[in-house]
């Protein structure tokens, strides 16, 4: 299990950031996810062996975000 922090812009409510934390909830080897829109924050914490970083970040910016390495 890795936890990595994302930096995210576009996020401007509590929406989005339900928006986000659904999205990748979605995905099963994603177990915990926390989301500060106020910081552009997403940590996500998930099984590395399934899922990437660069996968966590292309479902983010599906939504219309922008996903960075924090
Ligand atoms: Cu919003």
């Amino acid at each position: 299990m890795k936890t990595t922090t994302f930096n995210v812009t576009g996020m401007t409510c509590g929406g989005c950031a339900a928006s986000v934390k659904r999205v990748l909830l979605r995905q099963e080897a994603v177990k915990d996810v926390e989301v500060d829109y106020t910081a552009n924050r997403v940590t996500a914490t998930y099984d590395e062996q399934i899922i990437n970083e660069e996968a966590i970040m292309d479902a983010i910016n599906k939504l219309g975000y922008q996903a960075g390495l924090a």
